[in-house]
């Protein structure tokens, strides 16, 4: 069987994310199942890194004359996955098409109704169940008996058997980055899982936490260093401290191994997890900057979503970190449930308190699966959902919500101020020309809609869009609003 991964081009080109300088870690890591099984031929193109478009995604996929063409999106994704694979149709008919990732996670059957060009999607993780589907598909065994799929039975999308999340991460080898072409960062994952509950997270994969082992986490690291000359990674762990004996336990290793002499690394984590001591190794061991999950400055907000914070707890987290000299990202939302002017203010106010190295703040998306996105789609939480498109579904520059007392304009100049407020009022200035000039791109276009009222360009237009709508939108208590015209 010939297998072709696709992480398909992106929809627009105005996130630093949708061109980035790192290859995508989901596609390499089934892609070493599936090799390591000896299951198939199997190749991967990534069009966002390499910055093709949709003509020369298919030109490479003909040439490989695949059975299978597998697909990758996020929600923002899931438009540009479903074109890869409406073009894949076209060249042949009989190549099997399957989405995963984490929007059909999120929503199985609705995708498989929305976009008929995928045959078959995966839920969840997929090294093992899309291994059983190469197989399946080869053998010409029914998709059925395989556990964690959505395929179509008389035209119905059908959810089979849940598949068990993998327990043993050590069991999944590397990623097989040798197939992707050379990237300066890459992603690392040393374990799967969050046991938080909070409201604005779809928690894709699950709230049990499955860590790799330490030596496996130095295999890794080895192979990195060395084979692919990597010179910096992108700790995607959802918590990286998310037990302090194991984190004390792998951040000694990497200082015995003097991984940060090689590389530095960036990893994010819970204010509650981490203390000074815990910043001291992650230094040593060559982290350069830690993300911390804030989310607002308002104590009310604060306490509902389902986090455990305080405001004076990230605050010792944000002193331990600058003792050791580590710099600190804060990860702030705006446009929690029944947010307001006044209680948005308290967290662009909050972030300047906070004075971090890197501020982020995004708009609320309602992202399938979240608490947030059932109160936006029922009206609830003041929210006003105010698009069906998937394209829109973008934290930084999208354009999916708003509030019955704040309009999508209130909460992009929220969001523009903010991060203006952080630099003003530390008087930060060399930092500001640093942003503004780093942030150029996603700047204008927030700019060129909040006074223009447009949207950025796809990087391709097509006539033969389809206009669809998700069944998860059916019976929604809000109507949205047209979508705001395109610019360009
Ligand atoms: C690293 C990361 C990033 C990185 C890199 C993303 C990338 N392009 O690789 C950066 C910082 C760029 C990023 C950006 C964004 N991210 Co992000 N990101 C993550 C993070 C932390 C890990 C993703 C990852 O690599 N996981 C490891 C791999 C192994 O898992 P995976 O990709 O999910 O793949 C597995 C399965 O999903 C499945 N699978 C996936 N694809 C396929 C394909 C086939 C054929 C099959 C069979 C199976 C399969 O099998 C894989 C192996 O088990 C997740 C949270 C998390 N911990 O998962 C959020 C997450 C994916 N991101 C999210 C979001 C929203 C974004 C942004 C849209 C935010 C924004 N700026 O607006 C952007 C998108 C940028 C863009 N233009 O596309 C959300 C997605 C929610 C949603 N419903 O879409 C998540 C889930 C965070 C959250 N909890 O809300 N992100």
């Amino acid at each position: 069987v010939r297998v072709v991964l696709v992480n398909p081009p992106p929809f627009q080109r105005v996130d630093r994310y949708d061109t980035p300088d790192f290859v995508r870690l989901g596609l390499a890591s089934l892609a070493a199942q599936l090799r390591h099984d000896r299951a198939c031929d199997v190749r991967i193109v990534d069009a966002k890194f390499e910055r093709l478009g949709y003509a020369e995604v298919v030109a490479r996929v003909r040439e490989a004359r695949p059975d299978v063409v597998g697909l990758t999106a996020f929600t923002n994704e899931i438009k540009p996955a479903a074109r890869v694979a409406r073009m894949v149709k076209a060249l042949s008919p009989s190549i099997l098409t399957v989405i995963g990732g984490v929007h059909v996670t999120a929503l199985p059957s609705e995708t498989m109704v929305e976009f008929p060009e995928f045959d078959v999607g995966v839920v969840g993780e997929g090294e093992i169940t899309f291994r059983e589907l190469v197989l399946a598909k080869a053998g010409g065994a029914s998709l059925a008996g395989v556990p964690g799929l959505v395929h179509r039975e008389n035209g119905e999308p059908t959810v089979t058997e849940e598949r068990e999340r993998i327990l043993d991460q050590d069991a999944i080898p590397l990623p097989a980055w040798d197939l992707l072409p050379r990237s300066p960062r890459y992603l690392f994952m040393t374990q799967r899982g969050c046991p938080f509950r909070c409201t604005f997270c779809a928690n894709p994969n699950g709230r049990v936490v499955r860590k790799r082992s330490v030596g496996h986490v130095m295999a890794e690291l080895e192979v990195l260093t060395g084979r692919f000359s990597a010179r910096e990674l992108y700790v995607c762990d959802e918590i990286f401290t998310s037990e302090p004996e194991r984190t004390h336990a792998l951040l000694d290793a990497m200082i015995a191994a003097r991984v940060g002499e090689k590389l530095r690394w960036s990893a994010q984590t819970h204010v509650n997890l981490v203390d000074r001591e815990i910043f001291r190794k992650m230094k040593a061991a060559g982290c350069f900057i830690v993300g911390l999950g804030i989310e607002t400055g308002d104590p009310e907000i604060m306490r509902k979503m389902r986090k455990g914070i305080t405001r004076e707890r990230v605050l010792q987290a944000r002193d331990a970190a600058r003792s050791v000299g580590l710099a600190v990202e804060s990860l702030m939302i705006i446009g929690h449930p029944h947010e307001t002017w006044q209680s948005a203010m308290r967290t662009v106010e909050f972030a300047a308190d906070l004075d971090p190295e890197r501020p982020i703040f995004g708009v609320m998306v309602p992202y399938p699966g979240t608490h947030v996105a059932e109160l936006a789609r029922r009206g609830e939480g003041g929210y006003r959902l105010l698009s069906t498109d998937w394209n829109d579904y973008n934290k930084q520059v999208g354009h999916a919500l708003a509030f019955e007392h704040l309009s999508r304009r209130d909460l992009e100049a929220l969001q523009m101020l903010a991060y203006l407020n952080v630099f003003v009022r530390n008087r930060r200035w060399a930092d500001l020309a640093r942003f503004v000039w780093d942030y150029r791109s996603e700047g204008w276009a927030v700019v060129d809609k909040l006074v223009f009222g447009r949207k950025p360009p796809p990087v391709e237009a097509f006539d033969d869009e389809p206009e669809r709508v998700s069944p998860y939108f059916e019976g929604a208590g809000v109507r949205p609003r047209r979508s705001l015209p395109i610019a360009g």
